[in-house]
């Protein structure tokens, strides 16, 4: 096993989901990540999650970014704050990984992407759907040729769980389930499917109690050709719940692979089917139902990890998750027009 240097990690933003990042990274230790640095505006959290995880707490993220070692930093706050706190790091050419959503819109990601190139920093976006064990495994046969070329899909996220007991900040937010979740699956739409030429979409909010769309359901067409339906809801009414679970179907020219609750694979290849388990195992520090997801962070941390050591963009880099924040900015243009949208592209400025 090849020894690395130790890559001295900071993170900013100790709250709900960040737990899991923290764990992750604690995990990743046995890879020389040492969590030196962690910060949070309230000082409660900053504290609890230093102490914690043994890292140095801050309240204020300028004076961490001043006074500590930080070769990859985690930022881990909600994305009204993304712009701001890259823009710290980028100028102190301190490689980051930013929680998705990347940003609010298109203008502030692609702002975040500029300057980081301005500045020659190293920016990914932690975007962990694909890193989950039944999805790698996913593309593992999609790539091995058993399905034939992929010409259909319905990738799903439907749930009925109650995402705003541990983020009541969705309820009120503006734009919600395409913003939230639904950036995820058109990620891995992107991923297993191929980018995609133009999209439409039609959104419902179904819970009058809550203020923006939370029911999502697009049809892609892929610029291979492929069709994919892609669905995202926290509105489902379905026992048992599949949360946090993606179901997948994907129909190729010599088969199938059909993915469904508790991250069953069925594989049907040249008239041949197979069926395997291929959910990832808990951790010492996660827990049903959030699980699966918890996983993928640890799994997608380790990627970062791993791209930033060996000076290589990783698979969600910046320039990456502007093609699927694209997709999202296309759902909820389509969403308003009932029209079919071509996603935007970026290049770099000459
Ligand atoms: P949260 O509000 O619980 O935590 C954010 C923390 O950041 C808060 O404690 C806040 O005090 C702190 N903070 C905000 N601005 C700061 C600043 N400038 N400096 C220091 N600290 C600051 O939010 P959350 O629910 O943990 O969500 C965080 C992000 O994680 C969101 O973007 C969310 O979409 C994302 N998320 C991702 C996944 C996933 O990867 N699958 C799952 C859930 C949430
Ligand atoms: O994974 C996420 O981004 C979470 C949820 C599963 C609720 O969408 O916000």
């Amino acid at each position: 096993m090849v020894e690395h240097r130790t890559t001295r990690i900071g993170l900013i933003g100790c709250g709900f989901y960040a737990q899991n990042h923290l764990h992750a990274w604690g995990d990743l230790k046995s890879q020389n990540a040492e969590l030196v640095a962690v910060c949070d505006q309230d000082p409660i959290k900053a504290e609890a999650a230093g102490r914690r995880f043994g890292a140095a707490w801050f309240t204020d993220a300028a004076t961490m970014l001043e006074s500590m070692p930080i070769d990859l930093l985690d930022i881990t706050t909600r994305m009204g704050s993304h712009r701001a706190l890259a823009a710290m790091a980028a100028e102190r050419k301190i490689a980051m990984i930013v929680q998705k959503p990347f940003a609010p819109n298109w203008d502030e990601c692609v702002a975040i992407v500029e300057n980081a190139r301005a500045h020659g920093t190293w920016l990914a976006v932690h975007e962990n759907f694909r890193f989950a064990t039944s999805m790698r495994r996913v593309k593992a046969v999609l790539d091995s040729g058993a399905i034939g070329d992929p010409n259909w899909a319905r990738i799903s996220f439907r749930t009925g769980f109650d995402v705003y007991l541990g983020q009541p900040y969705l309820a009120q937010e503006d734009r919600l389930v395409i913003l939230d979740v639904g950036i995820h699956v058109l990620d891995l739409a992107r991923w297993l499917m191929g980018e995609v030429a133009h999209l439409s979409c039609e959104t419902q909010r179904r819970n009058p109690n809550i203020k923006a769309e939370d029911t999502a359901t697009m049809i892609l067409k892929h610029e291979t050709g492929a069709v994919s339906i892609v669905e995202a809801t926290y509105e489902a009414r379905r026992i048992p719940d599949q949360f946090p679970e993606t179901l997948v179907e994907i129909e190729g020219t010599k088969g199938s692979i059909i993915v469904t609750r508790g991250e069953k694979m069925v594989v049907t290849t040249q008239g041949l089917s197979f069926e395997e388990n291929i959910g990832g195992p808990l951790l010492s520090w996660t827990s049903r139902p959030w699980h699966v997801s918890q996983e993928a962070v640890l799994h997608t941390n380790a990627h970062m990890l791993t791209s930033f050591r060996a000076g290589r963009d990783a698979e969600t880099s910046g320039v990456d998750n502007l093609k699927t924040f694209a997709l999202v900015e296309a759902a909820y243009e389509s969403a308003v027009s009932h029209a079919s949208v071509k996603p935007k592209k970026w290049s770099p400025k000459a």
